[in-house]
């Protein structure tokens, strides 16, 4: 069998579809890179005294662990020095990191999550990276937090890694959604899903359960109807999964379908993931792999960000399923 790398397939992405430009493809693969070093150092455990907390707490007030603090060094450092970027943002800074005057700057912005689902980390379960690519809007020099406020339809690529059982990264440059495996002794990002496709029904959900009490009247009717099974209005019994990785929630949902939620509820009032570092890129990739992902009133790749760190209700997946929900929602909700 022909092996085809992450190299490979984003050079035939330029040739044939004309959308990856060499500073583009630089990014993804600097990106790419910083992910087989945070797999590296996530894969490791307790041998290298970097599990548990850092003592820290991020932007959002939420504790850091070790490994979240290292992951975003990881990714700073190796996207700085490329000439490829013009401003980075992570969930672990509060504003944006300014490329270092020492370095050419480039046309795109970053934005990560470097190390989704850290609470995981402790108990051996799939975490992940998560990131997101914008173009620095015209004629800004020095981007500050306003440069990143882009409804993620204008995202030029996104991905997300995985460092579970493999590690595993998916991709999209705006044409299809394609899943690349690491071999670590090649050391290289093997193409083994080239064409990611969600089935457009399901009958799986993802959502946290003890949040039942604080939901809204349309996730409730919903997740009701699921659990009423074959005999419910929607004909079919249901299993239900929640892994609390995002990136490990929709890589099942990318490889067999189904629904992930995190809707705004009585307690989340505004959602409880991040609109630029979560929703978007993993909303970008859910549509081009043939899903949908909503917040219940509004596509969320049209969601205009108000502010860097902005959090909102998720609903995506499985096409038929995420608008039988949103198909609840009235304007009140
Ligand atoms: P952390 O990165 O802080 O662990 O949060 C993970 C996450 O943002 C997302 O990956 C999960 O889907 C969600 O939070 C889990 O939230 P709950 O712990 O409330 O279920």
């Amino acid at each position: 069998m022909r092996r085809i790398t992450l190299t490979q397939y984003l050079v035939e992405q330029q040739r044939e579809k004309g959308v990856v430009s060499g500073e583009l493809r630089l990014l993804i693969e600097v990106v790419a890179r910083a992910c087989k070093s945070i797999s590296n150092a996530v894969s490791k455990g307790a041998l290298t005294g970097l599990l548990g907390g850092a003592g820290t707490d991020n932007v959002q007030g939420e504790a850091q662990k070790k490994l979240d603090v290292i992951s975003n060094e990881v990714l700073l450092e190796a996207n700085e020095w490329g000439g490829h970027l013009a401003a980075m943002a992570s969930e672990e800074m509060e504003h944006p990191h300014q490329i270092p005057n020492r370095y050419p700057r480039g046309e795109f912005l970053l934005l990560i999550d470097p190390l989704d689902g850290s609470s995981n980390i402790d108990v051996n379960v799939s975490v992940g990276t998560i990131f997101s690519v914008l173009r620095c809007p015209e004629g800004v020099k020095d981007p500050d937090e306003k440069a990143f406020l882009q409804p993620g339809a204008r995202q030029v690529a996104a991905g997300f890694a995985v460092y579970g059982p493999s590690t595993t990264l998916v991709l999209t440059v705006g044409n299809g959604v394609a899943g690349f495996t690491l071999d670590r002794e090649m050391g290289s990002w093997v193409l083994t899903q080239p064409k990611i496709e969600i089935p457009v029904d399901t009958a799986e959900f993802a959502i946290n359960m003890s949040n039942m009490r604080n939901w809204s009247a349309p996730v409730k009717r919903y997740i009701d109807e699921c659990l009423a099974g074959k005999n419910g209005p929607l004909g079919k019994d249901y299993n239900m999964r929640w892994v609390a990785s995002m990136v490990a929630d929709v890589y099942r949902i990318l490889t067999r379908g189904g629904i992930f939620m995190y809707p705004q509820d009585a307690k989340h009032k505004e959602g409880r993931l991040r609109l630029l570092y979560e929703a978007s890129p993993m909303s970008f990739i859910v549509e081009q792999a043939g899903g949908a992902a909503t917040n219940g009133h509004q596509r969320l790749l049209d969601v205009q960000p108000e502010r860097l760190h902005q959090r909102v209700g998720v609903i995506l997946g499985s096409r038929n399923e995420v608008e039988r929900v949103s198909g609840y929602y009235k304007p009140a909700d």
